[in-house]
This record gives structure tokens, sequence and C-alpha cells, in this order.
């Protein structure tokens, strides 16, 4: 089974998150948090801090993990993608449209889910409410959702 590690970041404030529009490669197209691949020797939460500076210009200060969700699909079954999902509330900084990401805040209540990864809109809604979850997704080749399994826990 080859399973890449991926980080993703939410910052979160109040009635409003911080989201980016994928501008190139995987997820084109698509609403997302921020975040990627780890570098050699990195730890989650280096590239996580590491990826949301290149993408959106700017420095968390803090990082909470929330959420761990393993991708699969059903044509690759020997392939998974690991997302580890964070929570920031203190940034420094303006965030800066990349060559990657388009920054935008979106009230919690007008997040745009018809524009998002199919799984955002079982497990953001957890996020938003402060409750930590864990899961795995199934899809087919367009990214529909064939199966799912998704738990609140009490610690990641
Ligand atoms: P490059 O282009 O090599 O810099 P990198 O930025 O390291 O890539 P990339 O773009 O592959 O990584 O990262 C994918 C991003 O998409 C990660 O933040 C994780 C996130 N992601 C992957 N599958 C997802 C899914 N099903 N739902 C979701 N985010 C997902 O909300």
């Amino acid at each position: 089974m080859e399973k890449k590690i991926n980080t993703l970041c939410i910052i979160h404030q109040g009635q409003k998150v911080l989201l980016g529009m994928k501008k190139r490669g995987f997820g084109v197209g698509r609403w997302n948090g921020f975040g990627g691949k780890l570098n050699e020797g990195e730890t989650i939460e280096q590239a996580t801090k590491r990826e949301i500076f290149e993408e959106a210009n700017i420095i968390v200060a803090d990082l909470e993990k929330f959420g761990m969700i393993d991708f699969y699909w059903q044509s690759k079954p020997d392939f998974c993608i690991q997302v580890n999902i964070f929570k920031s509330k203190i940034f420094e900084g303006m965030p800066v449209e990349s060559e990657e990401m388009k920054p935008q805040w979106f009230n919690v209540g007008k997040i745009p889910y018809d524009k998002m990864w199919k799984d955002d809109i079982f497990w953001l809604p957890l996020f938003l409410e402060n409750k930590k979850f864990k899961g795995k997704f199934i899809f087919d080749d367009a990214d529909n959702i064939l199966g799912k399994e998704l738990l609140e826990v009490k610690e990641i």
C-alpha cells in the first residue's frame, strides 16, 4: 500500500473561514484549505506551516489537529492519501494570492460546498463546531463518493 501523507489547514475565526481556490494541479478549480505534501525530513506540523505560507503568504501562530481522513480511489486499490486536517485561529500577515491558491474569506453559513471536494460537506460542519474526527472515503475516477466512514473522536 502506497500511503501519501498530506496536510490541510483552514483558518477559522468566529463566523468566518479562509479557503483558497486551487489554481493548478490536484484538486484544481475547487475551494479548499491550504496544504500539500511533506518535504523530506519535515514533520506534519512543519509542512502545514510551510504550505500555508507558500500558498497564502501568512504565518500561522497556532495549529490544532482536528481530523485525519484516508482517501482511496476504486481504480487504485493500493494507493491512499492521508490528509491531516488542522485548524488555526491566529496568523500573521495578510492573505495574498499565490501561483497555486486564491485566498478568500467565507461566512460559515455560506461555504461553497458545490465547488469543493465532495467529502467536505460531511466533515467541515464537524470542524466548524470544534469537533474532531477520523474517516475514510472511497472515490470513483470522477471523484464521486462510493463509500465513507466518518467518526467523531475525542483525540486524534
Ligand atoms: P505540489 O503541486 O507538488 O506543490 P502540494 O501542494 O505539495 O503539490 P497538493 O497540491 O497535491 O500538494 O495538495 C493537495 C491538497 O489537497 C492538500 O492540502 C490535501 C488536499 N486534499 C486532497 N484530497 C482532498 C479531499 N478529498 N478533500 C479535501 N482536501 C483534499 O478537502
